[in-house]
């Protein structure tokens, strides 16, 4: 008897698509002088003068009908609109934490719990550190010190929970400067810098455990919360029955608060909030928030951002949207694979991350590999991605040096629910293209650099 064929049966996306938006291709001499006057940096592009978009998927998800139909339902009453009252029903319910402060987005947030929670010459430990969070942590007047294990700094290590924290690392440091030194321990996941790599529930547990003991408050970077969640369900023994929801929920009952720029996980274009069980901190942030953002009832939101918000919770702890969320990402990673790019494993949530120090061996990182390599990409085929390394890092606010991170990337983002599979095959031929001719590629040097947050706007020239 003839043996029966194994039939592949394959995912696909939950949603079909209702409205479209154009898009442009352009020339190679049209991206050429596009980048070249952009510095060769990718966020000083027009986007009008990008073909596919990878450069974030912070706020450039597509929202769904709901999210559209909820915007026209905006109460844009200034005090008290109920799409607030909406949302902050849901932060309870799914995040668990009672107090809820919106803000415009993720960094707002940043800013008021840096404020009310550092104090001159502390120290905040975190899982490797965000840009925007280090920088109002280290503006509040504290030090930053990473206590991620060491296998999140090797891109090959195939460690599934690269966005664990080092217990050792933490007790140590714990045991150097005091407790009382350390107001909170600044915990991400996934680990957006080190590939968007998830922590594991039983890290969680025994962070929080340490903490307790040495009455450290633990807060909850939880901008991709449900893309960590999907990795404990997939990964870690004794999850796969949970839900999404669940899990989100048993996270977050470790942490004394949490942020979000809801610009990802949530699929809107633009907000933020903070969350706690703290009632202290909760009522310095909503007496903060009305001097930064607006009333403690919008925080620089209209009422119809809170509603697509209140909406797009419902929607983030949907397995079967976070599935093909991550399958999208998995999908690069597997075509990428077969033209032996290297890029750091295991694929994370939300981003491919290519690994130009590997890619351009060439290039010393004071010319800036991953830099160089986003900018031949988008000049390759009008593909935008963008640098995480060197640029990135910032310098040292005590030495002034460039800091070297271990990790030189280039990060391809997914929106969510944007691009198709087609679109990611023609995102991978120019890589693997770019890769093929990576030998005659030249570094950069910078020539312009402002004094915050500089990856946003410095300018470079070719070597
Ligand atoms: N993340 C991203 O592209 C947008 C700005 S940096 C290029 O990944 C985390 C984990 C983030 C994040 C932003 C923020 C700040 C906080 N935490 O951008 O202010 O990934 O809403 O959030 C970006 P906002």
């Amino acid at each position: 008897m003839a043996k029966k064929k194994i039939i592949k049966r394959s995912w696909a996306e939950p949603f079909k698509i209702k409205v479209v938006e154009p898009i442009k291709m352009t020339t190679r001499t049209e991206r050429e002088k596009a980048a070249k006057e952009a510095g060769y940096n990718t966020f000083l592009i027009k986007s009008d003068d990008v073909y596919i978009d990878l450069l974030t998927d912070s706020g450039t998800n597509a929202m769904s009908d709901r999210q559209w139909a909820g915007m026209m339902m905006g109460d844009e009453a200034y005090a008290g609109s109920k799409n607030f009252y909406h949302l902050w029903d849901n932060v309870k319910k799914y995040y668990g934490m009672p107090h809820f402060v919106p803000t415009h987005q993720g960094r707002a947030a940043e800013h008021m719990i840096s404020k009310i929670m550092i104090k001159q010459g502390d120290y905040v430990p975190g899982n490797m550190y965000f840009t925007t969070t280090r920088l109002h942590q280290e503006l509040a007047g504290a030090t930053f010190v990473d206590v991620i294990v060491d296998e999140a700094h090797d891109p090959k290590n195939e460690n599934p929970f690269k966005g664990n924290i080092d217990l050792n690392k933490l007790e140590d440091l714990i045991k150097k400067v005091g407790a009382k030194k350390i107001p909170y321990v600044s915990m991400a996941g996934p680990v957006n810098m080190a590939g968007g790599q998830p922590f594991s529930m039983k890290n969680l547990k025994d962070v929080s455990v340490l903490c307790n003991k040495h009455k450290i408050k633990l807060w909850f970077d939880a901008t991709r919360a449900c893309e960590n969640a999907y990795f404990i369900k997939e990964k870690e023994k004794g999850y796969a029955n949970k839900t999404i929801a669940e899990l989100l929920k048993e996270m977050c009952s470790y942490y004394d608060g949490l942020w979000v720029s809801a610009k990802k996980d949530l699929m809107v274009n633009i907000g933020g909030f903070l969350a706690t069980r703290n009632k202290r901190v909760y009522e310095e942030a909503r007496n903060m928030v009305v001097v930064y953002e607006g009333l403690h009832t919008y925080g620089g939101l209209a009422g119809r951002d809170m509603e697509a918000m209140a909406i797009g919770i419902e929607e983030m702890v949907e397995y079967d949207n976070i599935r093909a969320r991550i399958g999208q990402v998995e999908y690069c990673g597997h075509e990428l694979e077969k033209y032996g790019v290297p890029f750091v494993k295991p694929i994370g949530g939300h981003a491919i991350f290519l690994d130009a120090k590997r890619i351009l061996k060439h290039l010393p990182q004071n010319q800036f590999p991953a830099q160089t390599l986003a900018a031949e990409i988008y000049v390759d085929s009008g593909v935008r991605g963008m640098e995480r390394g060197v640029v990135s890092a910032g310098r040292d606010p005590e030495t002034g040096d460039h800091r070297y991170p271990n990790l030189e990337l280039v990060r391809l983002t997914f929106p969510r629910r944007v691009y198709t599979q087609a679109h990611i095959d023609v995102a991978v031929e120019s890589i693997a293209s770019v890769y093929e001719n990576r030998k005659n590629v030249k570094g950069l040097k910078m020539v312009y650099e402002p004094k915050y947050l500089r990856f946003f706007q410095c300018k470079f020239e070719k070597l």
